[in-house]
């Protein structure tokens, strides 16, 4: 009976071949596009990469030949998952689980309580590794060559976990393995300045990872991803919301949302934070007052505490930006930021909760330098803080300038513990638009000596309270992602995550083998890929300060967006908010004299950093004209005067930039295609970015120095009004 359906035994051949070729087209098309999709940067530095040496696949395989993972807890848990993941991955082999020792390449891992019956840690060691470090070793159990991962938590186990998988990652030995490594500050954090509506303030990665509407039922696959990112680096706390505060996110309803992602990165070790808005108790509470001496606002905050921690047990605490930029703060009622934090500090102290209070304050009512005015507010509170209050300090007086001398606050309130606040996302570095690797800049800052108990006494020793016996730190790094693909926008900006996350656990580890660690594990092992990139790296940060703030200039930029060159901003909501109030162009020179003959900002440091920078003649001239005025005609090192050297630095950083681009189009045969084009179209933005600040730059300083632009320069190709007249609406951020 005829049946109506294709007997393929009756296909001619050449049918039947025509269909296999169709398939194995399809086949190899859909190949090619997994491929190119495959890095589009979602994995981060977690790619994991099978193996792609022979020989060392082989010792990799033989080194772990079957795991133990001892414990049942959540953390282990993930520790377990990620290790599966890993090693499944990389060695293209799952290993097999097992209870005891019978092989050669028993891997173990598990807290030194939970591992005793197979192995007994050193105490000693175990005391090096502290509550949160890990121990990682080559030992030797029943005569079996065997790795210990140990610690004395889980979340150590954690981080010991994600130690050796990075091992892995960047191909290194399996044998002899000796390592007791502790992180050096307590609070790892990160600030997110994610809105509720999901925009996120100064954020160039699409909108907030926090799709609040859905939460807490939808729960993104991103949440786990982004904890999994952190805890790989160490990083064990996050600040939610954004500094400009909401109080909603206090309410009930959105306290559900919350807890939904704390019991989710509590798996992770990671602990959530909010921010706290201070006048909550009026806009959600009904009182008339948020003044923190009175009674019933103590109490309301005691309340929401209590109503906080039922829901989130291992809650951090709060994060505080108070009477600053319009926010409202206990100065509202003539009270001291002190007065303010403490409140809030006895209403989580209960439950071990912290308060960060942030020194990011200046106003416009007082007429004072705003390089002065955290300083002066803060100083003379110094020992009336509560001790589960930090204050969280800028590393520069302004506002994350691409360059600025070391906060003053530094060393100056001994009694007072403070953190570092770094910023990742590049609201002042090019944005969303630029390469700009920023180890450097915050390995600067923390090396920077401030003097204050002889010399050595280095950012580091503040930060991390060994110069003034404090027993609590911590350092927070304001957040450069969003919900692109790749989590921060541009391709090296990830580098930036990763940076701080390494810092925060070795405040020692050099820029170079950050940015070793982190290519070889997002883009490519290759030696020749390495070191190219390495330096592009390495040079990016010193590249955007020549084109965009040499010498010390700062604050340049467009009013609001802040994105791009706008030095002649001389009208603002208030001065300090305005470009000319920064650089005080006249016909004699530039710089804002901060000396004692100026505002006297010196002032604030130690008298033998003041030594270093008064003196225009010794003072190092990256930060020349952040503390002085000077002439236009004035000598510099180089032989060349003043307005030479400005030149030379807008053309050089300028000219730098092309260098890259050409360096970054010799690496494309070690790149995806995706990846290798996303960051050579961004180059030529940023290429073409640096040209608009050279030029608006040069053209707009040469109406105040009336010199000519030196020869052997290409002449801007737009005038000042030209470059005067661009507008940017929706510049994003
Ligand atoms: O850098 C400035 C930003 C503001 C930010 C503020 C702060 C959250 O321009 O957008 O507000 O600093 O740090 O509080």
């Amino acid at each position: 009976m005829h049946s109506g359906r294709c007997d393929i035994n009756k296909q001619p051949a050449m049918t039947i071949a025509k269909n296999a070729m169709k398939k194995i087209f399809i086949l190899l098309l859909l190949f090619s596009t997994v491929r190119s999709f495959g890095e589009n940067g979602y994995d981060l530095w977690l790619r994991y990469l099978p193996v792609e040496n022979q020989n060392l696949l082989t010792a990799y395989r033989s080194d772990i030949s079957a795991l133990i993972v001892s414990g049942k807890g959540d953390i282990i848990s993930s520790a377990r998952n990620e290790l599966l993941a890993g090693l499944s991955a990389m060695l293209a082999k799952k290993p097999a689980l097992t209870q005891t020792v019978s092989v050669n390449g028993t891997l173990i891992t598990g807290t030194a309580a939970e591992i005793e019956r197979i192995y007994r840690t050193n105490s000693g060691e175990l005391k090096q590794a502290g509550d949160e470090g890990f121990i990682i070793k080559s030992v030797l159990i029943n005569n079996k060559n065997c790795t210990v991962i140990t610690a004395n938590s889980e979340k150590g186990v954690l981080y010991g976990t994600f130690h050796f998988l990075r091992i892995l990652q960047t191909r290194q030995s399996l044998h002899s393995l000796n390592i007791i490594s502790a992180p050096q500050l307590q609070l790892r954090m990160l600030n997110h300045w994610d809105n509720l509506n999901r925009t996120v303030e100064r954020g160039y990665a699409g909108f907030s990872n926090w799709n609040w509407h859905m939460l807490p039922t939808y729960m993104d696959k991103r949440y786990r991803d982004y904890a999994r990112a952190n805890a790989s680096v160490g990083i064990n706390a996050t600040v939610l919301t954004n500094v400009n505060a909401n109080a909603t996110i206090l309410t009930a309803s959105y306290l559900k949302k919350v807890a939904a992602l704390a019991d989710l990165f509590r798996t992770y070790g990671i602990r959530v934070f909010l921010t706290a808005r201070f006048s909550a108790p009026v806009e959600m509470g009904g009182l008339p007052t948020a003044d923190p001496l009175d009674p019933a606002v103590q109490q309301w905050w005691k309340n929401k505490a209590a109503e906080i921690y039922q829901l989130i047990p291992d809650f951090g605490g709060f994060l505080v930006k108070a009477n600053s930029e319009g926010q409202p703060g206990p100065q509202n009622y003539n009270r001291t930021h002190a007065d303010g934090a403490n409140m809030l500090a006895d209403a989580v102290a209960p439950f071990k909760g912290i308060v960060i209070w942030r020194a990011f304050v200046y106003s416009n009512e007082v007429p004072e330098d705003r390089h002065k005015q955290a300083f002066n507010e803060f100083v003379p509170l110094d020992g009336s803080f509560r001790n589960n209050v930090l204050i969280q300090v800028k590393n520069g007086a302004i506002d994350f300038m691409p360059r600025e001398p070391f906060h003053p606050l530094f060393g100056a309130m001994p009694k007072t513990q403070m953190m570092m606040e770094f910023q990742l996302t590049q609201e002042y570095l090019g944005q969303g638009t630029s390469l700009v690797f920023l180890a450097p800049l915050f390995k600067e800052t923390l090396q920077s000596d401030t003097w204050r108990n002889g010399k050595g006494s280095t950012v580091e020793k503040v930060v991390d309270g060994s110069l003034q016996s404090h027993p609590f730190n911590g350092m927070a790094g304001v957040l450069n992602i969003g919900n692109d693909i790749n989590w921060c926008g541009h391709p090296f900006a990830q580098a930036n995550w990763y940076a701080l996350g390494r810092l925060t656990w070795n405040m020692n580890i050099s820029s170079e083998q950050i940015a070793d660690e982190w290519l070889k594990m997002t883009f490519s092992k290759d030696e020749h890929f390495l070191s190219a990139a390495k330096k592009i790296m390495l040079e990016s940060r010193d590249i955007i300060l020549q084109y965009s703030m040499p010498l010390g200039l700062h604050h340049l930029i467009t009013y609001g967006s802040h994105y791009g060159p706008a030095p002649w901003v001389d009208k603002g909501a208030r001065p300090d908010w305005t470009n000319v109030y920064y650089h005080r162009a006249d016909s004699f020179g530039v710089g804002f004299n901060r000396t004692s003959t100026g505002s006297n900002a010196l002032g604030q440091y130690a008298p033998e950093v003041q030594d270093l920078w008064k003196n225009p003649a010794a003072c190092d001239e990256k930060y020349l004209l952040w503390f002085h005025h000077i002439s236009w005609s004035q000598k510099m090192k180089s032989g060349r005067s003043l307005w030479e050297e400005l030149c030379y630095q807008y053309y050089t950083g300028a000219a730098r930039m092309k260098q890259v681009q050409l360096e970054w189009n010799k690496l494309k045969p070690f790149v995806d295609t995706d990846r290798f084009e996303q960051v050579r179209m961004l180059l030529q933005v940023q290429y073409d970015e640096a040209i608009w600040w050279r030029n608006s730059c040069v053209l707009y300083f040469q109406t105040f120095s009336g010199m000519p632009i030196p020869a052997g320069y290409e002449k801007p190709d737009q005038t000042l009004e030209f470059y005067k007249s661009l507008k940017f609406p929706f510049a994003p951020g």
